[in-house]
Parts: structure tokens; C-alpha cells; sequence
């Protein structure tokens, strides 16, 4: 035969090389459900569902489309069970002339496949990954000789050499780079959000959820309702309801938080393009068309681009410069080990609460639920950072380390020491009340904080800022902070600094 083509689970784009450039006739596309990659860490079960019935039904694509495809199914005898195994059985069963596989998206799958080389009898190519519109080439150019990574640098990068939201003369449209002052609207009372789509399960869907249910009965997470997108086709419905119905909306309530509402005007792409069932250029330009023809205003088109071609790429630029290091960061010294209501939900405080169900019951929770509410939390506690990061990465449908441990280690924990963000989320209650509506149904108030009733964000946003004194009293975004600490006075500060012991303790104690 020819090639053996190995395609991962988060993979499945027909525009990538290893896909382009087959050989209908001699080559053999490898894909292959393994217990090493569905266990590395205790993924979302709906996580896992998603993964696995995407890999079937893009199996299924490519045998439609007259390419050889050995598919080993998690169940099927003989399965070795990791990747690199898995590899050598098809080696060996079908004695191909080359192995190909595109680059993986975690360092440890990269170091995996080195290893392996030196293993295989034949020769093993690397390809790029071309879904990304940063290549690790380009950003090594925008990083080079800049003491300051700052995304807003590389985004404007990016926008020009995309010509996204740009006009002829060259400007931003708009006049403006960044519309992100207008996109924090606190959510007022009757906000109303569209309905998103639902996709019927087909019978592969269907026996994936139940390989599910019987392989990972201890597995986190609600896997019923199931209601992802599994192939392009939907991924594209989804896409197109969002730019039709949902993105006017995208912008000015982005940064706000609703009980009961886990989606808000948030696209819901991201698991779908992580996995390469969608591609960064066709959303953003879609989103772009959107503004042009006065489908979207400005505000909620910048806003959205800026996520995927400023952040998306900016961050796996970060990683893929800092590994195998960024992960072993710790700058602010964080030793908590994660507390249990990170899994169970079970907390007191009402806005952990409803970030947890909805993290449990869709694999999803927003990005300032990601970063004001379990991140900011685990910032404010000193939870371990390489903790935090693991459950981050289990947690979410659209999860892989490449994207979630620069968010969760630079922007949620500021473990880098301000690489990626210069100056930590931190935020006590008051930002959450004026944010959402969870204060309203907590056992906390966020206008209190020392006694029983004290909402714990509050001496435990003090209490970092105080311990952190030294690297944060120079940070020029931050003077005012601690002239308003400084303003307490001492025995004020002493109060707020034993209470933040008591939320520690409570914490520790599982009764926060
Ligand atoms: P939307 O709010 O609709 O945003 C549109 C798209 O922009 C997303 O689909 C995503 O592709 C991209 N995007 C938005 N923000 C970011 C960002 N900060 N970094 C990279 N891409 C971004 N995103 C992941 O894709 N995978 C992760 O594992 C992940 N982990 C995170 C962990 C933490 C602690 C934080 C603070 C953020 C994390 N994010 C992660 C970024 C962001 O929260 C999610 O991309 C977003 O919530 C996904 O929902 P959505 O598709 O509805 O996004
Ligand atoms: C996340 C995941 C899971 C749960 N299962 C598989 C699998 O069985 N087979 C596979 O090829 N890939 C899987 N993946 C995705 C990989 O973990 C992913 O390719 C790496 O994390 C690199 O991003
Ligand atoms: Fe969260 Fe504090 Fe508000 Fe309770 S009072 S919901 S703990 S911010």
C-alpha cells in the first residue's frame, strides 16, 4: 500500500494535507477511539461522545468518498488502546510505505510521536497543521525581540494580513480597532436570548452514547440530553444560525452572567472548531459579511473576530513557544489542592453553583464564567495551578491544551507572571453583582465581608492583593487598588485578612 494516514480525534477538516494530498487508490486513512486519549483526564463524558461520534460519522465521510479508512472502534478486539499502538498494529497489518499524521495539538502527543518514530520499521511525517491561520513560523516573527506579547499587537497583526474588517485605505472599520468598551453591558432584568438549534441522533450517535454510558460509568459529567452538532454539515448550521440570529446580540451583553441561562449570545463554535469540523477564516468572514450587509453592528462583529483570529490564535502561539515549561508555571506560589465542589457543584455560593451545573450538564460554560467565576475563585484561593489546569481540560467539550492551559494558567491564574495578561483577573463580589443576577439567589451576601454573611470573593480578593503586594503594588494598571487597601486601615485589614483564613478553611472543610 501507500500511505497510512493517521487522522486524531480533533482533526476532522478535508482541507488538511494529510486528506488533500491522499491517494484514493494506495493510501489507508487510520482513525483510531483509544482509552490513552479518552482518559488522560477525566473528560466530560459528553466530551467524549462528541469526539467519538464526529470520528464515526468522518470516518463514514471519507469511505463516501472512496478513500480507504481503517476506523478501530473503542470496543473493537484487538484495540491496543493508545495511539501510538494503534499505529504500529496498522504497521504491521497493512505494511504501508510511510506513516503521515498532522501535527497533534498537545506536547505530549508530539513528544509521543517522536518517540515513536524511532519505532516504526518505515518513515514518519509530521505535517503542519494548516487550520490555524498563525503559523508556529509567524508568530515566532511577531514574538521575536518584543518584551510585551500583548494580544492587541498581534490581533491588529492579524487583522491586516486577513483583511478582516478592514477598508480599502487600509484603517479599521469603524475607526477603531477594538470595540470591547462597548461589550459590557450588565444584564438588565427580561434579557430574552434566541433558541439554539438541537441535532437529532442517528444511530451512530446513538451507539456512541451508549459505548458512553457502558465504558465510563464513573465518568463526570451529564451525558443526556445530547444535543452537539457531529458532522461539518451541522457544524455549518450551527454556524449559520449563530451569524443569523444570535451574533447582534454578541457583543454588548458579552461579559454579563444570567441564572438559568448557560449560552447567552455565546457562539457555541468553539468545540466544533477545535475538533475541525469548522475553520476560523469562514466564521470570521462570515461574521464580517454580517456587519457589511447590516446584518450585525460593529461592536458584536469586532468583538467576535477578535475572539478567534486575535485570541484563538494568539494563545496557541503562546503555548506552542512556551512548552514544554508554560505548564509547570507558578508564579504566585498557589498550593491549594482544588476543592471537591470543583466536581460536585456542591458550594454555597450561588455563582460557582450555577457555573458548575452548567459545566456538569452541557460540557459548556461561558468565558466569564471560565475566567470571573471558577477561575477568578481559584486565583483568589491559591488553588495549584497544575489542578486547576487538569479539570479545565476534562471539563469542557471544546478542551485541548493547546487553548485551555494559556487561558487557564496565563488569564485565569496569572501563573505566568503576566505573560499572557498584564495584570490578574482578580475580582471581588461587587464585580459579580454587577454582573449578573446569581447574588440575588446565594446564601452570601456580595455586599458583605466579614461575619457569616460575607460573600467569600470579598476578604479572599483582599487577601491575594495583600499577600501579592510585592509584585502587584509595581504593576502600573493596579496603584489604585492598594491606595484603597492602604485606605482600610489596619485593623479593618486584619478583619479581612481572617476571614479570608475562615473561607480557606471552610473551603478546605467542604462547607464553603
Ligand atoms: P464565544 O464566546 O462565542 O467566542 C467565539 C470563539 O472565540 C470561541 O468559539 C473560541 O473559538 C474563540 N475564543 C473566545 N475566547 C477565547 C480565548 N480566550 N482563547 C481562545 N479562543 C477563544 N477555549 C477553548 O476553545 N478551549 C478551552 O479549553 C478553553 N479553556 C478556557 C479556560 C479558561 C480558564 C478560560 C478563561 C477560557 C477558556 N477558553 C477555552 C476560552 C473561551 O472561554 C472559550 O473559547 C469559549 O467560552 C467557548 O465558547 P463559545 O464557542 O460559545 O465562545
Ligand atoms: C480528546 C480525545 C478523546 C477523548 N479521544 C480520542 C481518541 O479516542 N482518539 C483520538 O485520536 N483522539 C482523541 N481525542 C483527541 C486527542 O486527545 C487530541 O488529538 C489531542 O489532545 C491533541 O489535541
Ligand atoms: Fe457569588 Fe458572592 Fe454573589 Fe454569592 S454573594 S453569588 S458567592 S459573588
Amino acid at each position: 500500500m501507500g500511505v497510512l494516514r493517521v487522522i486524531l480525534g480533533d482533526q476532522l477538516s478535508s482541507q488538511l494535507e494529510i486528506v488533500a494530498g491522499a491517494d484514493k487508490g494506495r493510501d489507508v486513512f487510520l482513525l483510531a477511539e483509544v482509552m490513552s486519549e479518552a482518559s488522560y483526564v477525566r473528560h466530560h463524558v459528553k466530551k467524549i461522545a462528541f469526539l467519538f461520534s464526529a470520528m464515526r460519522h468522518y470516518g463514514d465521510a471519507l469511505k463516501s468518498a472512496g478513500y480507504t479508512v481503517r476506523y478501530v472502534a473503542l470496543d473493537e478486539a484487538g484495540n491496543s488502546q493508545s495511539l501510538e499502538g494503534e499505529i504500529l498494529r496498522a504497521v504491521a497489518a497493512l505494511a504501508p510505505s510511510r506513516v503521515a499524521v498532522t501535527e497533534p495539538g498537545e506536547w505530549r502527543l508530539r513528544e509521543g510521536f517522536e518517540a515513536l518514530r524511532l519505532a516504526l520499521p518505515v518513515p514518519l511525517d509530521i505535517l503542519p497543521d494548516t487550520r490555524f491561520l498563525c503559523s508556529h513560523a509567524a508568530f515566532a516573527t511577531f514574538a521575536e525581540g518584543r518584551r510585551d506579547l500583548r494580544m492587541e499587537f498581534f490581533y491588529r497583526e492579524m487583522r491586516r494580513r486577513h483583511a478582516i474588517l478592514i477598508e480599502p485605505d487600509g484603517t479599521p472599520s469603524g475607526g477603531r480597532w477594538n470595540y470591547d468598551t462597548e461589550n459590557r453591558k450588565p444584564p438588565k432584568a427580561g434579557l430574552q436570548f434566541s433558541p439554539r438549534l438541537s441535532f437529532r441522533k442517528d444511530a451512530t450517535t446513538l451507539a456512541v452514547l451508549d459505548l458512553v454510558r457502558r465504558r465510563f460509568p464513573q465518568g463526570y459529567g451529564r451525558l443526556e440530553p445530547f444535543h452537539f452538532a457531529v458532522t461539518r454539515r451541522q457544524a455549518l448550521r450551527e454556524l449559520d444560525h449563530f451569524i443569523a440570529h444570535i451574533l447582534p446580540g454578541f457583543g454588548d451583553y458579552q461579559d454579563a452572567m444570567v441564572r438559568g441561562e448557560p449560552y447567552l449570545s455565546h457562539s457555541l463554535l468553539a468545540a466544533y472548531l477545535n475538533a475541525g469540523l469548522l475553520y476560523p477564516l469562514e466564521i470570521c468572514r462570515k461574521a464580517e459579511a454580517a456587519y457589511r450587509d447590516g446584518r450585525a453592528p460593529l461592536n458584536a462583529a469586532e468583538g467576535f473576530i477578535r475572539q478567534i483570529l486575535g485570541w484563538r490564535e494568539y494563545v496557541r502561539g503562546v503555548y506552542w513557544r512556551f512548552m514544554p515549561g508554560y505548564l509547570e508555571r507558578n508564579a504566585l506560589d498557589a498550593t491549594e489542592p482544588l476543592p471537591w465542589f470543583y466536581w460536585s457543584g456542591e458550594t454555597r455560593m450561588a455563582c460557582l453553583r450555577e457555573a458548575l451545573a452548567h459545566t456538569y450538564d452541557h460540557a459548556y460554560s461561558h468565558h466569564i464564567q471560565r475566567l470571573m467565576i471558577t477561575g477568578n475563585f481559584a486565583l483568589l484561593a491559591g488553588i495549584e495551578p497544575k489542578a486547576v489546569h487538569e479539570w479545565y481540560l476534562a471539563v469542557y467539550a471544546d478542551a485541548y491544551e493547546w487553548v485551555e492551559a494559556p487561558n487557564t494558567l496565563g488569564m485565569a491564574l496569572h501563573a505566568d507572571g503576566g505573560l499572557l495578561a498584564s495584570k490578574p483577573y482578580a475580582a471581588s463580589g461587587n464585580y459579580i453583582k454587577r454582573m449578573s443576577n446569581y447574588c440575588a439567589g446565594c446564601a452570601y451576601d456580595p455586599t458583605v465581608s466579614v461575619g457569616d454573611r460575607a460573600c467569600p470573593f470579598n476578604a479572599l480578593y483582599w487577601d491575594f492583593l495583600a499577600r501579592h503586594r510585592d509584585r502587584f503594588s509595581r504593576n502600573a494598571r493596579m496603584p489604585y487598588v492598594y491606595a484603597n487597601w492602604d485606605k482600610m486601615g489596619g485593623e479593618k485589614q486584619a478583619a479581612l485578612r481572617a476571614q479570608a483564613q475562615a473561607h480557606l478553611l471552610a473551603m478546605r472543610e467542604g462547607l464553603l
